[in-house]
């Protein structure tokens, strides 16, 4: 028998299901003209609660928004009644009433309760509107309940989703790089080591060279994965923890590799403004200002980067890395990201590939975020040749036993490839306007935090 054809059309959300007779529906079913009249069930969190002569005013919350209850003296069983005077903010509960039309509102709709459950009681709820923002990362397991946070995590979800589609409509396989590795993809001052079994390991920074060798079997990879950075500085764009969206493909030039970066990115933001338009207004960042965000971004080279800011009165010159300063100076008047190329090789990794038309620069890019915010993504074409790989990284003295593994790739088959690495909350940062990287992840991990 096929129980669908009984459900009421308006129930079919993921939410309804028929309880003693009535259907529990979300809040964002109940915010509706259909209800309008009809007995709907829906349950929650309190938001927020008055109470006023013989009526409960309480507002509901689930993870799809915010509805008032009105709970009555007489229209509800009195013990019911009682439960509503008491039950203060966070507090679980279920309701059954009839949904009416009311402009005042949130949403245009309200419950009329005829039933009020007390799931589960809430003691005073520790954050209150002003608080530290020390004491809000201390209860980070109950501030992630504020609808801000709720936005960005749906956000966030949103954007991967959107470029997992992306990948997945364009030929990528995903795949499951190790996180425990023997090896320094970037900065060495940064690895976490770890002592692993009787040996030293460390957590991953970049699942790269990991992915570089699966395109010799599956062409076009992608991995999403915890990197980890120990970042002493605390800045509003590190963390000593972070989600990393990662790409390798055989056959690609920088060019290619650019040309994945801008559609990626364009397809990411795009998933976020067509399922998320309510939650970036929450934010305060305007969903028209995203819809700009198109192929192709505009290129700089490093050298370019360099004259304007010494044109904006930056003091530096050739070989002088880009901060979060000066990424915001490039970056303040754009609309859509910019990419810089070609830096100097002093500047960047040894895995990098030599810039044929200027040897002092690599084939590279950083793909810097507009209106300020600066990098998202740091990609590169990938060295070939093993006795250049084997000089530079005798030069930052690493040993090579780690690494054999690696320069075998380039002695079976090599072939011309590239890759990147895009910082997951570095693009939620910029999409949802957020002064602060940490409100980009549940539970931020920094140089000062572990807690909760
Ligand atoms: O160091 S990267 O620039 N590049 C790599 O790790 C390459 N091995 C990736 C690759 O080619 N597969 O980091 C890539 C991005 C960077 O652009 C930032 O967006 C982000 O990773 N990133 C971070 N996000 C948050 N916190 C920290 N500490 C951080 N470090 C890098």
């Amino acid at each position: 028998m096929q129980l669908d054809k009984f459900i009421p059309p308006y129930a079919k959300g993921l939410y309804a299901v028929c309880h003693f007779g009535i259907w529990m529906l979300s809040v964002k079913e109940v915010l509706s003209k259909d209800q309008v009249g009809k007995k709907v069930g829906v349950r929650g969190w309190i938001y927020r609660t008055r109470s006023s002569g013989g009526i409960v005013f309480a507002v509901l919350r689930d993870s799809t928004g915010l509805v008032q209850v009105t709970v009555k003296k007489g229209s509800v069983p009195d013990a019911d009644f009682e439960s509503a005077t008491k039950a203060g903010i966070e507090s679980s509960v279920e309701i059954e009433g009839e949904v009416a039309e009311d402009k005042r509102a949130p949403g245009g709709y309200e419950v009329r309760a005829s039933k009020f459950t007390l799931v589960g009681s809430s003691e005073a709820f520790p954050i209150t509107e002003y608080q530290s923002t020390e004491l809000l990362l201390d209860l980070r397991h109950l501030w992630i309940r504020s609808r801000e946070q709720t936005a960005v995590t749906k956000i966030k979800a949103a954007l991967v989703r959107g470029g997992r589609e992306w990948f997945h409509e364009n030929g990528y396989t995903e795949v499951n790089p190790p996180i425990v590795t023997g090896v320094c993809p970037e900065d060495s001052t940064t690895l976490f080591q770890l002592k692993y079994f009787d040996r030293i390991a460390y957590l991953s920074q970049s699942a790269q060279f990991y992915l570089e060798s699966l395109i010799y079997s599956l062409d076009k990879v992608y991995a999403i994965t915890p990197s980890f950075r120990a970042e002493k500085s605390r800045t509003p764009r590190h963390l000593a923890e972070y989600w990393h969206m990662e790409m390798e493909a055989a056959w690609v030039d920088n060019e290619g590799n650019m040309k994945v970066q801008e559609e990626l990115v364009s397809a990411m933001v795009g998933n976020a403004v067509a399922e998320c338009s309510e939650e970036l207004k929450l934010l305060k960042r305007d969903p028209a200002s995203l819809k700009k965000i198109e192929p192709p971004f505009e290129r700089m080279k490093y050298e370019e980067a360099m004259d304007y800011l010494q044109k904006k009165g930056h003091s530096v010159s050739w070989g002088s890395d880009l901060g979060a300063v000066e990424e915001r100076t490039l970056t303040t008047d754009k609309e859509v990201p910019v990419f810089v190329i070609n830096y100097p090789k002093e500047l960047k990794p040894f895995y990098m590939k030599e810039n044929p038309e200027d040897q002092r620069t690599y084939k590279n890019s950083d793909l810097l975020a507009p209106e300020g915010f600066g990098e998202i993504i740091g990609g590169s074409e990938r060295e070939t040749d093993n006795a250049l790989i084997i000089e530079r990284l005798r030069d930052k003295g690493e040993g090579l036993d780690n690494y054999q593994w690696y320069l075998d790739l380039r002695k079976y088959g090599s072939v011309p490839h590239s890759g990147f690495g895009l910082g997951i909350e570095r693009i939620v940062t910029w999409v949802c306007k957020l002064e602060h990287i940490r409100d980009a992840i549940p539970y931020p991990r920094t140089v000062a935090r572990v807690y909760p």
